[in-house]
């Protein structure tokens, strides 16, 4: 069935903005900005896209989502439990001992489908997925969710040249662009540009979207695929701790934790804000 989310996505995003917050600063772990970068596409994506039914994880004509860049699980866990995939509670275990909620995506949590935090995985998969889809006759779609660095391995150019060859208009790739990686920008380690070329040449129907524009990207995701037997890439231009201002394209964003003083204005932002 098709998830609807009751209310507005800006509002899930809010949301998941702050329970991501909340459960990195609680275990002192990192990669808030690359949460806080793709909060808008996550709720947007589960608030009005994906069929899913959370009560029913084996429902095979469930869209699949994979979000292959798996340091930012603890947005990825916020989402699953606004939509009812785990409890809220749940989320307080976050990268405790004993938690399946663990700091990459693990897929023995509910609504998780591939384990990812090895970066590169993703799209590969996101092909066997689709390629198997078509072959059974299938008609759910598959979207996976990759970083800007991810780019950078050569087995996302691998699944870059397999999908189109296989025709997997059945598959979207989603390129979280906000140019910051761990330790450099983006043009600094392996510059992209022009990255949209690159993936039309390869034979992908590419369009480019505001990132945190959420009647962008609804009309966007709305409307895969773009072009008959080719697979999708939406660019999705971001900003790396978007919500936060002092957290803004900041690349220490990447791995720090926010002190209590931190989280206390981060948090004020976030609730004040529209
Ligand atoms: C194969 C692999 N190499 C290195 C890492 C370590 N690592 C974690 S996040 C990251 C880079 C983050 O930048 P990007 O991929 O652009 O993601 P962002 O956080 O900006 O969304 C790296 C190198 C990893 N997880 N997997």
């Amino acid at each position: 069935m098709k998830y609807r989310y009751n209310g507005k996505t800006e509002d899930l995003a809010k949301e998941i903005r702050i329970q991501s917050l909340k459960m990195v600063y609680k275990s002192k772990s990192s990669h808030i900005g690359s949460c806080f970068s793709i909060a808008d596409i996550l709720a947007v994506l589960y608030g009005q896209i994906l069929s899913f039914d959370p009560e029913k994880l084996d429902w095979n004509k469930r869209d699949r989502f994979i979000l292959s860049k798996g340091h930012a699980a603890s947005i990825l866990y916020a989402v699953l439990a606004e939509v009812g995939f785990l409890n809220k509670e749940e989320l307080d275990t976050f990268c405790e001992d004993q938690s399946l909620l663990a700091g990459h995506s693990n897929h023995y949590v509910n609504g998780v489908e591939f384990s990812t935090g090895s970066l590169g995985h993703g799209l590969s998969v996101g092909c066997g997925i689709a390629l198997s889809a078509k072959r059974d006759k299938k008609s759910f779609k598959t979207f996976i969710l990759l970083s800007d660095g991810e780019m950078d391995e050569g087995s996302t150019w691998e699944a870059i040249l397999f999908a189109p060859q296989h025709k997997l208009d059945n598959l979207t790739a989603i390129v979280d662009y906000n140019k910051l990686q761990g330790f450099g920008t983006v043009s600094d380690v392996i510059d992209l540009e022009p990255l949209s070329d690159k993936w039309k040449s390869y034979g992908w129907a590419v369009r480019e979207v505001g990132g945190h524009d959420h009647r962008e990207l609804l009309e966007t995701f709305s409307s895969v695929p773009f072009e008959k037997d080719k697979p999708c890439v939406i660019i999705a231009h971001t900003t790396k701790g978007r919500g936060v201002s002092f957290m803004e394209d900041r690349l220490e964003w990447h791995y720090k934790s926010p002190n209590s003083d931190q989280l206390k204005v981060a948090l004020d932002e976030l609730n004040n804000s529209e």
